[in-house]
């Protein structure tokens, strides 16, 4: 069965808007520099609603079914060493277009290149410690979200404060 990730809302006006939930992974580095209370603030603050959230040391077989597009690149084998070396947190965010605002406030991929006032361009520097992973579109937030999570582990509520951030 897999966890519904879009949906239309209707407010009382009649007035609709499409809800989308994404997968979004605070790795090692971040946590063990102390950045996940920093990170999970500015989603937060940008108005995302977290679902979904556990802290857990990823398995082998989890990490390389995540970054399975990536077997054959040069920096794979870094890349799983360095994703089940320690911690992680991995979360689920609710929003309007969750999946372009939270790839938008994380900033590209190299930190060197990521814009300052995003995630990666005020706290990381390497590519191979990028701080965070965001889905990168709606079909892999799905897919992502469903290999991460269980549905009973994910939380339907409405936010006390939903009415100050949409129309
Ligand atoms: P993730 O998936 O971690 O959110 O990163 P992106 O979506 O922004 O980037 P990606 O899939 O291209 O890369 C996955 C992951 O691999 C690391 N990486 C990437 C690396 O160590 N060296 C590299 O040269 C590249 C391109 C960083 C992110």
């Amino acid at each position: 069965m897999y966890i519904i990730t879009v949906q239309l809302i209707h407010n009382k006006q009649g007035d609709s808007h499409i809800m989308e939930r994404t997968f979004l992974m605070i790795k090692p580095d971040a946590v063990q520099r102390n950045l996940v209370g920093e990170i999970i603030s500015r989603i937060e603050r940008k108005g995302l609603k977290l679902v979904g959230g556990k802290f857990m040391t990823v398995p082998q077989s989890l990490a390389e079914e995540h970054y399975a597009e990536h077997t054959d690149k040069p920096f794979y084998n870094k890349l799983i060493d360095f994703i089940t070396s320690a911690p992680v947190f991995a979360m689920v965010v609710e929003g309007e277009d969750a999946v372009n605002i939270s790839r938008h406030i994380i900033g590209k991929t190299n930190p060197s290149e990521a814009t300052p006032g995003t995630i990666r361009g005020d706290l990381g520097l390497t590519v191979g410690r990028n701080i965070i992973h965001g889905s990168d579109s709606v079909e892999s937030a799905k897919k992502e979200i469903n290999l991460w999570f269980k549905a009973e582990e994910l939380s339907d509520y409405t936010g006390s404060r939903e009415a100050w951030l949409y129309e």
